[in-house]
């Protein structure tokens, strides 16, 4: 059924694929080259700062003689993990490594290019040779490069020192991804994790934010603020349906605009987002009584039960939309924060659950 203007009055159905889809496809991938001698700790720096063990997840693909790219299925980063700098092949494997950058560089997808390079050194060789030296020049001509100071325990002027040396560097960060056990037992936590990812966002590009974001494990408060921004532009989106004055088809219009805001959300904090889980999801913040729903879309009669309908059905104002949708929005935000500050990443059923025990004591 058509309104007189022409916009559609109360489809049947919300299609919860399609917004599954689309935000992951605008969240994108992020391709991290990560550098260093063999044993400099870059294995466990990948494990320590990404999600889904990903350096233990096999060899990886040969993308060149010293290079491997290694993925995970949900995870969206790629890591193109480099050695071989201290063979006598350095200059043929810097020059290999070149080609492959300045290829993808040169690739018309931006999900293509190398985004970020981690040139890693260890801080207990205090040194960075001339091959660490060429290596951060070189990269830094096709991305940004930061160099990473691992297993750091004193510094002694070596952080300094290292920018020194490779002035092309963006930063130096210096970083302890797994505790430090000293002679006489006592350990150091680790150390670090959270500034590089906070020096790593400053410097891809915006359109892989999400994606580092997603990907990462250690910084929750960067998952929580790129998720409020998912919910400021649906609360934008909602509050410019409110502003039209149709008001049946608002509910119809809101619904999807809260569903795609659920997903975006989901796809920031970087949980496994399957159609299942975002339909219980929506279901759960509907009813409050776990309702599942089947089929591959969800009906509207169920979804009037969201804020934003409620409000549509009773004639809807765009501050009302507005503010019912950010708050919504907002309130899901709290849950994956609270429960990534707990713990390791939830699962989708915890996540469900905390969820809909919070909505349901938010109504009472
Ligand atoms: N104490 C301490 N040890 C570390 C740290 N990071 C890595 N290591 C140790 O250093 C050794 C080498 O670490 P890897 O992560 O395998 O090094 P890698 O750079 O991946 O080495 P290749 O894969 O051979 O190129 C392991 O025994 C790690 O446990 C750290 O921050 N502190
Ligand atoms: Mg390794």
């Amino acid at each position: 059924m058509k309104t007189r203007s022409g916009r559609s009055a109360a489809p049947e159905v919300v299609d919860v694929l399609s917004a599954m889809e689309q935000a992951l496809q605008r969240r994108g991938r992020v391709n991290v080259l990560v550098a260093g001698r063999t044993g400099v700790g870059k294995s466990t720096l990948v494990n320590a700062i990404f999600q889904g063990d990903l350096a233990h997840t096999g060899q990886g693909r040969p993308v060149t003689p010293g290079t491997r790219e290694i993925v995970k299925e949900g995870v969206p980063v790629s890591i193109f993990d480099t050695r071989g700098l201290e063979l006598a092949e350095f200059r043929s494997t810097l020059a290999a490594l070149e080609d492959f950058v300045r290829e993808r560089a040169g690739d018309r997808d931006p999900q293509r290019h190398v985004h970020v390079a981690w040139v890693c050194v260890a801080e207990d060789s205090r040194r960075v040779e001339q091959a660490e030296s060429d290596l951060v020049r070189t990269l830094s001509r096709y991305m940004p490069v930061l160099v990473v100071v691992t297993k750091a325990r004193s510094d002694q002027g070596f952080r300094a020192e290292a920018q020194r040396l490779a002035p092309e560097a963006r930063g130096v960060v210096r970083v302890r991804a797994i505790p430090e056990e000293y002679d006489d037992g006592h350990a150091m936590p680790p150390m670090g994790l959270v500034p590089l990812v906070e020096a790593t966002m400053e410097v891809v590009p915006e359109g892989q934010r999400n994606a580092f974001v997603a990907a990462q494990k250690v910084d929750v408060e960067a998952k929580r603020k790129r998720a409020r921004a998912v919910v400021a532009s649906a609360a934008t989106a909602a509050g410019a349906i409110g502003a039209t004055p149709i008001p049946f088809s608002d509910a119809a219009l809101l619904v999807p605009v809260q569903v795609a805001m659920l997903a975006g959300i989901t796809a920031v904090f970087g949980l496994p987002l399957s159609e299942a889980f975002l339909r219980t999801l929506v279901a759960s913040a509907v009813t409050g009584t776990g309702a599942t729903l089947t089929g591959r879309a969800v009906a509207t009669g169920l979804l009037k039960l969201l804020p934003g309908a409620q409000v549509a059905a009773s004639g809807i104002s765009a501050l009302t939309a507005a503010t019912l949708t950010s708050a919504f929005g907002e309130a899901y935000v709290a849950t994956l924060t609270h429960l990534h500050r707990e713990g390791p990443p939830p699962s989708p059923e915890q996540v469900v659950d905390h969820f809909r025990r919070e909505r349901a004591m938010a109504r009472a």
